[in-house]
């Protein structure tokens, strides 16, 4: 009866038509056994190189499936809540908060013993409306203080690492590389500075990161976005903006060809030399649209996610690796616009069996050569 009312809450709080057929099916995912025995646990693997692997979990997850839950525990030493503590999931209306779901994930957090990513503080697609509407009238920025200063200590027990403003890069939008957001609209460009102004204040010992997605292929977009990128952390930093490090999004893309080795690396090396932390944040892969054999598929996907996290791991500072989920079954892809339905971009199947992308990434942590 709770679990009925529970997720019927879910289905009407999400945007997601799918999920509701995800649920359905919970009972029989819960059934499946595995085909063939893990190998070393993917948190294990990446700590012996003084890495932590995690992934992005919501409340779906954690209420619908074991399965889910069982997994994320054995292979994740950190979840990065997927919704539930954007600010429009938080405060909905100008006078009411919600931390139901995101307390629910950080309990889950603390009874294993696990951390969380804080994700995400400013984003233009998680801004209330009451919020935006009082952005745009009144431009205080204490709306945004008071936001931070509500979840920001509530978690600070369990969150060592808070995306303060994601996605700021946006080509064609100002000669700057900003985007324009309502932030942009409000506050002007000091926007970003002031938000890790405010995020230190509310979490002093947090580390607090630039999140960005679009890094990391061959084209003159993406060639844009990483000197934007770039520019904006020397910006930052020649000011003494209390940044930590950035985050960065990966979420490959097999239609844009191959990851470009020489694009990541240079990018890396610059931000390394600026004395910034990395996080990869929402590794996950986007098949091309073409057809081909299962087999083919996953070995695709595996080879794209080896070639990244060897240019990736080189640097000692990407102190951790998150996926954008575990199994296919709940991937963002699935749902998204123009997506494939059948898309299989993440480590596990739709039934939690491994997939060479698990085999690759274990392989990559552990330093050697992918064997599926
Ligand atoms: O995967 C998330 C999807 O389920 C949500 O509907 C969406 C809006 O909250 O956010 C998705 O996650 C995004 C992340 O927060 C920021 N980078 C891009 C991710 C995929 O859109």
């Amino acid at each position: 009866m709770r679990r009925r009312r529970f997720l019927q809450g879910i289905a009407a709080a999400t945007f997601q038509p799918a999920l509701s057929a995800c649920m359905r099916s919970a009972r029989e995912e819960e059934q499946v056994e595995d085909e063939e025995p893990e190998g070393i646990a993917l948190q294990l693997a990446a700590g012996s190189i003084n890495r932590m692997y995690g992934s992005a979990f919501s409340e779906m997850m954690l209420n619908a499936s074991s399965r889910a839950r069982a997994m994320t525990l054995t292979q994740c030493a950190s979840i990065t809540p997927e919704w539930s503590l954007k600010w429009d999931r938080l405060a909905p209306s100008a006078n009411s908060t919600d931390f139901t779901a995101a307390d629910a994930i950080a309990n889950f957090a603390r009874t294993h013993g696990k951390r969380m990513r804080g994700h995400t503080l400013l984003w233009h697609q998680g801004v209330p409306t009451w919020a935006g509407e009082q952005l745009q009238n009144t431009r205080e920025w204490d709306v945004v203080r008071s936001y931070f200063n509500a979840v920001m200590p509530r978690y600070g027990d369990i969150v060592d690492e808070w995306d303060v403003v994601n996605e700021a890069i946006e080509i064609g939008h100002r000669p700057d590389g900003l985007r324009h957001n309502q932030f942009m609209e409000a506050f002007g460009p000091e926007y970003i500075d002031w938000a890790f102004w405010t995020a230190r204040d509310a979490a002093p010992q947090a580390r607090l990161y630039l999140n960005e997605y679009g890094l990391e292929y061959f084209s003159a977009e993406e060639g844009a976005r990483r000197l934007n990128l770039l520019r904006l952390l020397e910006r930052l930093k020649s000011r003494g903006v209390p940044i930590d490090g950035v985050g960065l999004q990966a979420h490959l893309d097999l239609r844009k060809g191959k990851v470009y080795r020489e694009g990541i690396y240079g990018l890396l090396r610059d931000i390394t030399n600026m004395e910034l932390g990395i996080s990869v944040t929402e590794l996950d892969v986007r098949e091309a649209d073409s057809g081909g054999s299962l087999e083919a598929r996953d070995r695709a996907v595996a080879d794209e996610v080896r070639r990244y996290m060897d240019i990736v791991l080189q640097f000692p500072n990407v102190g951790s690796v998150t996926t954008w989920g575990l199994s296919d079954r709940y991937s963002w892809l699935r749902y998204k616009d123009g997506g494939r339905r059948d898309n299989r971009g993440l480590p596990y199947d739709d039934k939690w069996r491994r997939k060479p992308m698990r085999s690759a990434l274990e392989a990559a942590f552990l330093g050697q050569q992918s064997t599926t």
